[in-house]
């Protein structure tokens, strides 16, 4: 098996569509099918950066737009050392969020263009696989109330929600769109399959570059 790298996989998707739990449901699942994998997820909150944008949606610190989607875009940068590293040394990524949160949130701002918002992120490690989680607002409501970070309103998340489906436009990303109304079981089922077909798939593929 020398050589063969392993796949970037990420989950995304609204609030509440259980991004997290089917993450780490993912890894479980991978590593029982004797795949290596690990799990990330983005905003990472602990490095110095991180705890910069973590103040920023907890509201405990205000920051000029611009500024902190340069600092949500830094934060992946910064991991991008370790991340081609396991990719190369064949082990499976699952991330819980990347670049297409970071676009599709500010985006959702007055005065923001897709085009602009993508641009520090294009060249990172593109992603083998994207998986969208799709839920009703309805189901999400279901599923409890917001917590008190910045963005977490309905008006907002509507917005994100349209953002989203643009990037979702983009065939140059392999987007699999999964109906997270779903109970978890059935989620995680189609989950599996799509990634242990997307490992298979990148193993002996280069890494690429996203939106280059
Ligand atoms: P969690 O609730 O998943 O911790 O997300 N966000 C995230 C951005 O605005 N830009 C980004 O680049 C990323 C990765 C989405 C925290 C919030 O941060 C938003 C929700
Ligand atoms: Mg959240």
């Amino acid at each position: 098996m020398a050589g063969l790298r392993g796949a970037l996989i990420v989950l995304e998707g609204a609030d509440r569509a259980g991004k997290s739990t089917q993450a780490r449901r993912l890894v479980e699942a991978l590593k029982e099918r004797g795949y290596r994998t690990e799990g990330l997820r983005f905003p990472e909150r602990t490095t110095e950066i991180g705890q910069l944008i973590g103040s920023y949606l907890e509201k405990k610190s205000n920051l000029e737009d611009h500024t902190i989607h340069l600092l949500f875009s830094a934060n992946r940068w910064e991991q991008v050392p370790m991340i081609k590293e396991k990719l190369r040394s064949g082990i499976t990524l699952v991330v819980d969020r990347y670049a297409f949160s970071g676009v599709a949130f500010t985006s959702s701002k007055e005065n923001f263009d897709l085009h602009w918002c993508k641009q520090p992120d294009v060249g990172l490690p593109k992603p083998d696989l994207v998986l969208f989680l799709k839920v009703s607002p309805e189901v999400a409501a279901t599923r409890g109330g917001f917590g008190n970070e910045i963005y977490e309103t309905n008006s907002f998340q509507e917005k994100v929600a349209k953002r989203y489906a643009q990037l979702m436009d983009d065939k140059t990303v392999n987007w699999k769109l999964v109906d997270a109304s779903q109970d978890i079981e059935n989620v995680h089922q189609q989950l599996k399959e799509l990634s242990e077909k997307a490992i298979d798939d990148a193993k002996d593929q280069p890494i690429g570059k996203l939106w280059e």
